[in-house]
């Protein structure tokens, strides 16, 4: 049995001076049981506890730590930066370099604003839609995770949807009322919905690809009716690509399905473990915030050269590495353990197996998964005894049925036929 002692005596002080013990719910294991570990350091694929314990990771920082942890290229270039000023509040040229990288690598971001999380993207972008209509309603989806923001935690996934409390006390009725909340994938509701009061909707914001309440996909169709619909009303197409983008694809996944919203909200890899978040899209609509348009958005520490320093070598060595193919092989890899120890234990009919590129998720459920009812089938226990199984010998999966796991770069073919073996052993249990 793994030893913990540390990380007990760790999590017992955290409790005593932060909530829960942890800076971010979905750390506290509550969606699976027992106590979190403390990590001490982390080095390409694997981290160490508190207590030594070596473990293979495939959260990667929750999808920033694309490259692995602790990447050469990357704590480099944060050595450099910092030499130079940790920040300044003054325009630097390293928010010009990341802006006109984001603005070339993503065709439909003609103008980007730095910001200093996924959740601050989103409450801006979606602030900035409201501006630019001068409406009030936004249409959310079921399952989606979109960060802490008051309009947006409506049945939201991820950590909202692990502790069971999908609309978050202390959000203003009047202001939850704004957001129409519709199951993913149901084209009819979401017509219905526009029939009803298109005139009078913002923006819709959705994760092209849902990964907070497991992953699943958009099905044919899907995306190409929402661009329809926000077209014909005059709507802000959102898409939040905070964690799929440039990953799933150097274009992120509106590169993989070839639609082109109006506003994209970017995050994780872009600040390369650094805090980053992005929100960008058309300039007509971009324009419009302060100081040109009279929508204030506002950030002390919004692009500083720490954070784009890390992002930019982040970005750079992705794209020198040609990281998206071998991300690819991999998780092909990782996918055909999963698939070979799911057959292996007659599991066909009671789990379910997602993957684009190096982002994964087993459902402890029949298929098809496509949307969040379809997800809250999952088999929460088994899946706890699969988590701790995976833990106890040396395989960190995301602790809650309602995240998505990630590869990175560092992985290797070796670490994957290590996570096979532990994979088989902890479907069994
Ligand atoms: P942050 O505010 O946590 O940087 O980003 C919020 C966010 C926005 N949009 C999407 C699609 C996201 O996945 C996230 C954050 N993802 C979670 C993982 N499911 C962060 C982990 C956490 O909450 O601790």
């Amino acid at each position: 049995m793994t030893s913990r002692s540390a990380s007990a005596a760790a999590f017992a002080q955290a409790k005593r001076f932060i909530p829960g013990g942890v800076n971010s719910p979905v750390r506290a294991f509550r969606g699976v049981g027992g106590e979190p570990f403390f990590v001490s350091r982390a080095a390409g694929s694997r981290i160490w506890d508190v207590d030594g314990n070596e473990i293979i990771d495939y959260i990667g920082t929750w999808g920033p730590a694309i490259l692995g942890h602790a990447p050469e290229p990357v704590v480099t270039a944060v050595r450099e930066a910092a030499a130079r000023g940790v920040s300044f509040g003054i325009p630097n040229p390293l928010e010009v370099e990341m802006a006109r990288l984001i603005c070339q690598w993503v065709p439909s971001i003609e103008k980007v604003r730095m910001v200093n999380s996924g959740t601050e993207a989103t409450m801006s972008a979606v602030r900035l839609a409201r501006g630019f209509t001068g409406r009030d309603k936004i249409i959310k989806f079921e399952g989606c995770y979109h960060g802490h923001v008051d309009s947006l935690l409506v049945r939201a996934g991820s950590g909202a949807l692990t502790h069971g409390e999908p609309d978050s006390a202390g959000i203003p009725r009047p202001l939850a009322d704004l957001t129409l909340c519709l199951p993913f994938n149901d084209r009819e509701a979401l017509r219905a919905a526009f029939q009803r009061e298109g005139a009078q909707i913002a923006a819709v914001i959705l994760e092209p690809i849902p990964a907070n309440a497991g992953l699943y996909f958009p099905e044919p169709g899907f995306l190409e009716t929402l661009r329809e619909l926000c077209t014909a009303h005059g709507t802000v197409l959102i898409f939040d690509e905070v964690m799929t983008g440039f990953r799933v694809a150097r274009g992120g996944a509106q590169e993989v399905y070839g639609i082109t919203p109006d506003l994209t909200t970017l995050g994780k890899v872009i600040g390369g473990g650094l805090p980053v978040g992005a929100f960008g899209g058309r300039a007509e609509i971009m324009d419009r915030l302060s100081p040109d348009g009279p929508v204030y958005q506002a950030g002390t520490l919004s692009g500083n050269p720490l954070a784009m320093a890390a992002g930019l070598a982040q970005l750079h060595a992705l794209e020198r590495l040609d990281g998206w193919s071998r991300l690819e092989r991999l998780g092909a890899a990782l996918e055909d353990r999963f698939r070979s120890a799911i057959r292996r234990h007659g599991l066909e009919e009671r789990r379910t197996f997602h993957r684009i590129g190096s982002m994964f998720c087993l459902f402890f459920s029949r298929g098809p998964v496509r949307n969040l009812a379809d997800a809250a089938q999952s088999d929460r226990e088994a899946f706890a005894r699969y988590f701790h199984g995976a833990l106890d010998r040396g395989v960190y999966f995301a602790p809650s049925p309602f995240e998505t796991g990630f590869l990175s770069l560092a992985h290797t073919e070796e670490d994957i036929e290590e996570t096979g073996r532990v994979i088989d052993a902890a479907l069994a249990l």
